[in-house]
């Protein structure tokens, strides 16, 4: 073993280390989590239902629309050149000071190299317009839709949890509500609600609706959801590695796609939260929930809300440790596909895929969703109020 790889497991170590002691040491490029397990973007159905509210279902591949939609155009989309960057957790000269929710968690670092080749995408999310021409020409039900698989979701749970009563595995999806002002922050089941009848058409449950919302971002699609309207529409997700190297938009070293301005000091760059969650919303930015796409300023390669609006589902499995399995690699990373099997320092059980970008909800104090290199996850059969997706094509498919 070269000392390269003695200190790779050493890093590996403290990172496993850092995460597992919530208030342990830190070393110089370890940031553990406080609320690793709580963060926004990552409470699954299987969380809900292993507390007490809910469900959750996993969908089978053959069951989605495979009749995909012929289109040879680009329109809607960017081309990305691609090339070599450093993928990971950056702290820039002045950020001494900012909440360590703010800086690069363990998950982020190492920073090592990546190629990505050139690859299309779409200049904004999936909007609720796009995915119900999808829904439309393909009768598609989404995960949401339909009632729990228990004998799916338990996969994803300790083996002694109960069975939950019939109501409970009716169709629902995760909805975000404030937490009351004398509610702790640390117990997630104060903001967000597995709700039923919540869906695509309904994002905050079956009193809301989507009516105008044309151009806001489609919410509440699972990752299985998001695989069958890129199918569909002859694309397909994102890795993480093209999903961060676009989200950069060519600039190297930078917190965020615009650059290291931060997001209090006035000029609104993307649609977060500002306030304190999950208590308070200020909307200083204008938009309370989703904003229609393209509401902010594009990033270097002419992508919007890469930052903020939406999470973004990618297609690669999440591991909190695949940084440092491809730093031990040595060399640069050529077009990483994801680890082969999801990885959760504080879950054995559920399995998860890479979310990206934050969402309306993200602020520097809590999760901080809209940095460059800020990583969350989720189950694939989950669905929330604030995560939907944006597609990607292939170059070698342009003809
Ligand atoms: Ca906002
Ligand atoms: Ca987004």
């Amino acid at each position: 073993m070269g000392i390269k790889q003695s200190i790779n497991i050493f890093v590996l170590s403290t990172l496993l280390i850092a995460f597992t002691a919530c208030k342990g040491k830190v070393k110089e490029v370890v940031i553990e989590p406080d609320h690793d397990t709580l963060d926004c973007g990552s409470v699954s159905r299987a969380d809900l239902v292993g507390n007490k509210d809910g469900g959750g279902m996993v969908i089978a591949t053959d069951s989605m629309a495979t009749d995909q939609k012929e289109q040879n155009d680009y329109a809607g989309m960017v081309k990305i050149s691609g090339g070599v960057f450093e993928m990971g957790g950056d702290v820039p000269e002045g950020f001494e000071n900012m909440p360590k929710t703010a800086l690069p968690q363990g998950d982020e670092l190492p920073k090592h190299m990546v190629r990505v080749n050139d690859f299309w995408m779409d200049a904004h999310e999936v909007t609720n317009a796009e995915f119900k021409a999808f829904v439309d020409a393909t009768g598609y039900v989404t995960t949401a839709e339909k009632p729990v698989d228990w004998e799916e979701l338990k996969k994803q749970l300790p083996p002694e949890t109960p069975k939950p009563p019939a109501e409970n595995l009716l169709p629902a999806s995760l909805v975000f509500n404030y937490a009351a002002p004398n509610a702790s922050r640390d117990n997630l089941a104060n903001w967000w609600t597995f709700k039923q009848q919540a869906d695509w058409k309904h994002p905050k449950g079956p009193d809301s609706s989507i009516e105008g919302l044309d151009d806001h971002p489609v919410v509440q699609v699972s990752w299985y959801d998001a695989v069958a309207y890129a199918q569909w529409a002859g694309k397909r997700l994102p890795t993480e590695a093209e999903w961060e190297y676009a989200m950069r938009g060519g600039k190297k070293n930078n917190m965020y796609p615009w650059g290291n301005e931060k997001t209090e000091q006035g000029t609104h760059y993307a649609n977060h939260l500002q306030g304190n969650f999950p208590y308070t919303n200020t909307v200083a930015d204008g938009y309370e929930g989703t904003a229609p796409v393209k509401s902010f300023p594009k990033n270097g390669y002419g992508l919007y809300d890469m930052a903020g609006n939406v999470w973004e589902w990618t297609n690669d499995w999440y591991s909190a440790k695949y940084y440092y399995e491809l730093a031990e690699k040595g060399g640069i990373a050529d077009n990483p596909q994801g680890p082969e099997k999801s990885f959760e320092v504080f879950d054995n059980f559920e399995t998860k895929k890479s979310i990206r970008g934050g969402s309306f909800l993200c602020n520097d104090d809590w999760c901080s969703g809209f940095r460059n290199a800020r990583r969350m996850r989720n189950t694939p059969d989950t669905s929330m109020e604030h995560i939907g997706f944006r597609c990607v094509r292939d170059i070698n498919n342009q003809n």
